[in-house]
């Protein structure tokens, strides 16, 4: 006979008997989770749901505080993480991706222990395309005797983070989380709308031969990232020894996905573009949350030039630059930056 099935719900509680989690959390995460099976229901419509497209009326588009324009279902993705999360008690206030400032949970409900961060659909310019689109969250401890969060109270640096994870929106729906003891993946049983576990401690390969970045934006990087990856594309026959493979889907959660399955490196680099604002990517619901499962499954993450989730925020809207994945291959990317600051700090010669 095979092993019976663990659901989600299960999982949680056996993590909660080991004494890892406490009960608030586990309902915590199942309430996310059931937000996310409401998104990916939307997702799954497409067209047929009158959901892809701007928020918004012509001309004149919906933008959110990054200045960037909302696309229907960031909006919709967002209501329904909002919604789902206002009133169990367990929160006692939400930030996300597509609100300016964070928000404590209304009055009228009870508040708890902690605070969730979200980007509700994260590689949104792939919804109108049918790519792969995600959620990620992230999971802190609301401060000791804060009842009213504010945004400054959001501001703590990744490793105290209690629990993150994201949910994919692909052939299937898959959910990975960690709340600190492994990255685990959960599939969607769609006909009985159950997250079921089907990897247990992913573990992320420490050698690679695969990156993942937007080559478009080449010539505006800095020059240790120009160097690394002239060696990454020189192969064989350069420094690095061996030929790579490259993908980029734009959609960080389907290529963090595939590296934390098989392996890899993703970077959304500094450039002179997006130098102006810290990096493309945001740290406290995109950098932070991925970091800390690619940690979980025995890979590593920096900004290039520190640990990611050592980063002491300083915003909500925080962007950083992002290396992460395969250990070793991000050592090597870490190693080119630390080397060229090193020599540019060395004083010239005469
Ligand atoms: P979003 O949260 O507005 O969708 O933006 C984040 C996305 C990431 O998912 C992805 O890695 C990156 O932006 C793609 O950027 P680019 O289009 O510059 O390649
Ligand atoms: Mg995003």
């Amino acid at each position: 006979m095979s092993p019976p099935q663990i659901s989600l719900t299960r999982f949680l509680i056996e993590e909660e008997r080991a004494g890892r989690i406490g009960a608030d959390l586990r309902l915590l995460i199942e309430v996310v989770a059931r937000a996310c099976k409401t998104i990916s229901i939307a997702v799954g419509k497409g067209a047929l749901g009158g959901v892809l497209g701007d928020a918004g009326t012509a001309g004149n588009a919906s933008i959110n505080v990054q200045g960037e324009a909302q696309k229907k279902l960031d909006v919709l993705s967002n209501e329904i993480l909002l919604e789902a999360n206002a009133w169990g008690g367990h929160l006692a206030g939400l930030a996300s991706e597509e609100m300016d400032h964070s928000q404590p949970i209304p009055d009228v409900y009870p508040r708890g222990n902690y605070l969730l961060l979200f980007d509700p659909l994260d590689g949104s310019s792939n919804i109108d395309v049918n790519i792969s689109v995600g959620t990620i969250f992230s999971v802190l401890r609301c401060p000791e005797g804060v009842t009213t969060p504010s945004d400054a109270d959001f501001l703590q640096p990744g490793t105290a983070q209690v629990a993150a994870g994201y949910c994919t929106y692909g052939p299937s729906t898959m959910l990975v989380l960690t709340v600190g003891s492994g990255a685990h993946a959960f599939t969607l049983d769609r006909e009985v709308g159950s997250f079921v576990l089907t990897t247990r401690g992913m573990r992320i390969p420490e050698e690679t031969k695969e990156f993942a970045v937007n080559m478009s934006n080449q010539r505006f990087w800095e020059a240790p990232m120009q160097a690394y990856v002239g060696d990454l594309l020189e192969g064989k026959e350069g420094p690095r020894g061996k030929d790579f493979n490259m993908r980029w889907v734009a959609s960080m959660v389907a290529d963090v996905h595939r590296i934390l399955t098989r392996g890899g490196i993703f970077s959304y680099p500094l450039d002179s573009k997006c130098a102006p604002k810290g990096g493309k990517l945001r740290l406290m619901y995109e950098a932070n949350p991925m970091s800390f499962l690619v940690e979980q499954a025995g890979g590593a993450a920096s900004t290039g030039r520190q640990r990611m989730l050592d980063v002491q925020p300083s915003g909500l809207h925080q962007r950083v630059p992002v290396f992460l994945g395969s250990k070793h291959e991000v050592e090597a990317a870490v190693r080119y930056h630390a080397e060229h600051d090193a020599r540019a700090a060395q004083p010239a010669l005469a």
